[in-house]
């Protein structure tokens, strides 16, 4: 195919997708040189996915992670470069005890399942959020699953864990007051480059901004993730829960992002950007 050495890798730049109602079966490609850098999802429908199987919400959580699973080594091998899941919100705190404290317990799980494919893959676990705030086994969790896979040098996993948005930019503002106040910061010289050095993504440097933000589940709302990063994402919203999520819809909606993005084809950057 079209150049390309690797054939496995370039298999999965073609795919078919099949239309449920009619069984048609549609063959797409994808343009290998387009595939966003920074892909960021908001995993949503896990307890709807439960609820329609009459099963426990939790039930639908562990589904949901296998599907991190998955998503996360497809992405990598399509050559996403950043993939960024948000995995727990600040509002996240308001649902049952007893589901909050199993949501806390995933990425123990992750961590005990899934490094040596991850590190296989060559991928790099990186969390953004507050983190010092969750409890000391899932802390540790963490460290661990970033330590462990700090040597790969493909793709980041960048998981969002207790992480909102808005607290984001309220930190950063922050910060920035108390350079002004300490005479160290000159008002006059806070630009986009000086906000987004205070944000959580900062050390992604120029893949700090998500190419393509998908929502799965139906909801059409951001729900205060990455405000100041998808300021020029392509939204892609699709019905799937997040557990029913795969490869296939992974490549879908990186088909609707080319479709969306072909206009822009042979320029540095679409017109209305800075
Ligand atoms: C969580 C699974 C995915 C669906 C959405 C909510 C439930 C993976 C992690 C994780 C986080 C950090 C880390 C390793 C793994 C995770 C939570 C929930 C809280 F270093 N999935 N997942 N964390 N879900």
């Amino acid at each position: 195919m079209r150049g390309c050495k690797d054939q496995w890798r370039c298999a999965v730049f073609s795919f078919s997708k099949k239309d449920q109602a009619t069984g048609e079966v549609t063959e797409r490609q994808l343009d290998d040189a387009n595939i966003p850098a920074h892909v960021a999802i908001i995993m949503d429908g896990n307890g709807r996915w439960a609820q329609q199987r009459h099963l426990p919400r939790i039930a639908g959580h562990k589904q949901g992670m296998n599907t991190v699973k998955t998503v996360a080594k497809a992405a990598s091998h399509l050559g996403v470069k950043v993939l960024t899941l948000y995995a727990f919100s600040t509002e996240n705190w308001k649902r049952p005890t007893a589901e909050v404290n199993y949501l806390m317990k995933l990425p123990v799980d992750f961590f005990g399942t899934f490094v040596p494919d991850l590190i296989k893959n060559n991928i790099r676990v990186k969390v953004m959020g507050y983190t010092d705030q969750l409890p000391v086994a899932t802390q540790k969790a963490v460290k661990d699953a970033i330590a462990d896979t700090a040597e790969c040098t493909g793709m980041v996993l960048n998981f969002a864990l207790n992480y909102g948005g808005r607290a984001e930019i309220v930190t950063a503002v922050q910060t920035l007051a108390q350079q002004v106040q300490a005479g160290t910061l000159d008002p006059a010289a806070i630009d986009d480059a000086a906000i987004d050095d205070q944000l959580m993504t900062s050390d992604l440097g120029d893949l700090r901004d998500p190419d393509l933000l998908i929502r799965t589940s139906g909801e059409e709302r951001l729900s205060n993730f990455m405000l100041w990063q998808v300021a020029y994402s392509e939204f892609v919203f699709t019905q799937q829960h997040w557990p029913d999520f795969d490869q296939t819809a992974l490549e879908e909606a990186i088909y609707e992002y080319q479709q969306r993005h072909r206009r822009y084809g042979g320029l540095a950057s679409e017109p209305e950007k800075k």
